[in-house]
C-alpha cells in the first residue's frame, strides 16, 4: 500500500490545492513507499499566515513550559525510536545502526533545548549613569523558515526547530522531497506532544517553489538551510536583496591527515567509518586522505583491503555495512565523478561501478570507491562528490599536510592521526574547519557542540549547540531609569 504524505498546516493535515504529487521510493529496492502532497507559494503564503498568529501566543508561553513541550517530544521520541529509525532506513537507506543513532540526535537535541527553557540567559550590565538598569536578552525573530536535507531527516531538522521553538518562535518547515515519510512521523510526535496548532507548519515540495516561497515571503524573520552550495548560495542572494538573515550550512570536502606516527589501526578504522558510513553522504564525510609518504604504501594497502570486506545492502539487515546512496540521480553523478578521475590521471584501486547485488539488482548501489595519486589540481580532490568515493592524497610533512587540508573552498570538518601532541595541537589550531578531530575520524559530532564550517561551507552561522540560539534570536537591549530625572547619556555622565 502506498502512503499519501500531508501538509500539516495550522494543525490540520491537508493536500496542496495544486493536486500535484511526488514519489518516494526506497533505495535499497526500488520499490514505491508513498506520494507527497507538492505545494505551491500560496500553501506557503497560508502557513506562514498561520503561524505568525501563532506566534503572538507561542511567544508569551513561558520559556519552561516550551521547554516542557520539547520534553515531551523528547520522551515520544525515545518511545518511537525503533519505529522511526526503520522509516529512516527505508526511506533515505542508511544502514539500520546509523539510523537509530540519527534519531539518537533528535531525543538528545529535545531535551537539550528543554534544559534551555529554563536558561535563555541574558545578561545585567552596569549602566554609564546612576539610578539606571541596563540589560539585554534575547527574542525570538518571529517565525523561522526551516529548509532540510534528506541525508539526516530527523537530526538536521531537529537542530533547527528546538531552538526555535524554545525561544519563542514558529516554524514553516520543508523537509526533503526524498523523505516525506519521515517528516510525517516527526510532525506526528510534535503533534502528539501538544504543540499548539500553527507553532509548527510542515509544507511539502520539491524543486524550488517552497524554499523560494519562504525566502521570499516578508513575515519570515530567518531562514535556516541545510542543503547543497548551489541551492544555499541562490537562497542567499534572494535573501540578501530583503535583507533577511540565512543561516546556510552547505558543503564538504572533508580530510583525515595521517602522520608517520598514528595508530594505524585507529587510523583505518576512522578512515572507513568517515569514507563509507552512510555511503559517504554526510556533509562531514572524509573524501580526502592526506597520508604522510613513509606510510601511504602500508596504510593504502591495507585501507583496500579492508574497504574490501565492507558488506554492502539493504540496511534494514543487521549485518550491513554500507547502504544504498539515495536515488538514481546521486548514482549517475557519482559515477561522473569517477569517469572525471579516471581522465585526470588519478589511479582507481577499488570500487567505481554500481554494485549489483543479486535480489536487490533495483537498489541504488555504489561500491566503496578509492583513488590514490591524486593532487590539488584535479577535480575529484577540490569538488564535494557526496558518495562512497575517497582519494588518497600523499605529503612530506605536518605543514604540506595542513596546506592540502586547507586548500579547498570549503571547512567542514577535519581530522588528524598522530601520536605527537605538538603535531595535534598545531593542527587543531591551523586547520580551517569548523570542526576538528584529533585521533578520530571527520563524523560524529555531538548535538550540544555548535555544527557548522568556515570558508563557502556556510555563511558564518552554526546549527546546534548554544549557537542555534543566535540564528533564531535577536539581542535586545533594554534600559531602565529609575532615577526620576532626565539622564543624558555621554552628556551627564561626563
Ligand atoms: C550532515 O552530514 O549534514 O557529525 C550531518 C556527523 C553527524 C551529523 C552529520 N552527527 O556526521
Amino acid at each position: 500500500m502506498t502512503r499519501e504524505y500531508l501538509n500539516y498546516i495550522n494543525g490540520e493535515w491537508v493536500a496542496s490545492k495544486g493536486n500535484e504529487y511526488r514519489e518516494n521510493y526506497n533505495p535499497a529496492t526500488g520499490e514505491l513507499l508513498g506520494k507527497a502532497t507538492q505545494s505551491t507559494a500560496d500553501d506557503v503564503s497560508y502557513s506562514v499566515s498561520m503561524a505568525k498568529l501563532a506566534q503572538r501566543e507561542w511567544r508569551n508561553v513561558p520559556a519552561p513550559k516550551r521547554g516542557e513541550i520539547l520534553m515531551k517530544i523528547g520522551d515520544l521520541l525515545k518511545r518511537d525510536k525503533e519505529r522511526l529509525a526503520k522509516i529512516l532506513t527505508e526511506e533515505m537507506g542508511k544502514v539500520i545502526v546509523e539510523a537509530r543513532g540519527e534519531v539518537q540526535e533528535a531525543i538528545d537535541m529535545a531535551y537539550y533545548m528543554a534544559g534551555e527553557g529554563r536558561r535563555l540567559v541574558g545578561q545585567t550590565t552596569p549602566s554609564e549613569l546612576p539610578n539606571k538598569h541596563a540589560m539585554s536578552m534575547r527574542v525570538p525573530v518571529g517565525i523561522v523558515g526551516i529548509i532540510t536535507p534528506w541525508n539526516f531527516p530527523i537530526a538536521i531538522a531537529s537542530w533547527k526547530m528546538f531552538p526555535a521553538l524554545v525561544s519563542g518562535n514558529t516554524v514553516v518547515w520543508k523537509p526533503a522531497s526524498d523523505t516525506p515519510a519521515l517528516a510525517t512521523k516527526f510532525m506526528k510526535i510534535i503533534e502528539e506532544a501538544g504543540v499548539p496548532k500553527g507553532v509548527v507548519n510542515l509544507v511539502h515540495g520539491s524543486g524550488s517553489v517552497v524554499g523560494e516561497a519562504i525566502v521570499d515571503h516578508p513575515d519570515v524573520g530567518v531562514v535556516s538551510f541545510t542543503g547543497s552550495t548551489e541551492v544555499g548560495s541562490e537562497l542567499a542572494s534572494k535573501a540578501s536583496k530583503k535583507l533577511k538573515k540565512v543561516s546556510l550550512e552547505m558543503g564538504g570536502k572533508n580530510a583525515i591527515i595521517v602522520m608517520e606516527d598514528a595508530d594505524i589501526e585507529l587510523a583505518l578504522e576512522g578512515i572507513l567509518w568517515s569514507a563509507f558510513g552512510t555511503s559517504g553522504q554526510r556533509c562531514t564525510a572524509c573524501s580526502r586522505l592526506i597520508v604522510h609518504k613513509s606510510i601511504k604504501e602500508k596504510l593504502t594497502e591495507r585501507l583496500v583491503a579492508k574497504a574490501k570486506e565492507l558488506i554492502l545492502g539493504n540496511g534494514l539487515n543487521e549485518k550491513v555495512q554500507v547502504g544504498p546512496v539515495i536515488n538514481e540521480n546521486a548514482l549517475k553523478q557519482i559515477k561522473k565523478y569517477v569517469e572525471i578521475g579516471k581522465q585526470e590521471g588519478a589511479t582507481l584501486l577499488i570500487g567505481g561501478e554500481r554494485e549489483h547485488i543479486d535480489l536487490l539488482k533495483d537498489g541504488y548501489y555504489f561500491q566503496p570507491t578509492i583513488f590514490t595519486d591524486v593532487d590539488p589540481s584535479m577535480r575529484i580532490f577540490k569538488e564535494e562528490i557526496f558518495g562512497p568515493v575517497l582519494s588518497i592524497i600523499e605529503v612530506n610533512s605536518l605543514d604540506e599536510a595542513i596546506d592540502i587540508n586547507n586548500n579547498t573552498v570549503y571547512g567542514l570538518s577535519s581530522s588528524i592521526y598522530t601520536a605527537d601532541v605538538n603535531a595535534a595541537f598545531r593542527a587543531m589550531r591551523d586547520l580551517q574547519s569548523g570542526i576538528v578531530y584529533i585521533n578520530a575520524g571527520t563524523i560524529g559530532a555531538e548535538i550540544h557542540l555548535p555544527f557548522g564550517g568556515m570558508k563557502q561551507t556556510g555563511n558564518g552561522h552554526r546549527d546546534s549547540g548554544l549557537a542555534a540560539l543566535d540564528v533564531c534570536t535577536e539581542w535586545k537591549s533594554v534600559y531602565v531609569d529609575y532615577s526620576g530625572t532626565l539622564q543624558r547619556a555621554q552628556i551627564d555622565n561626563n
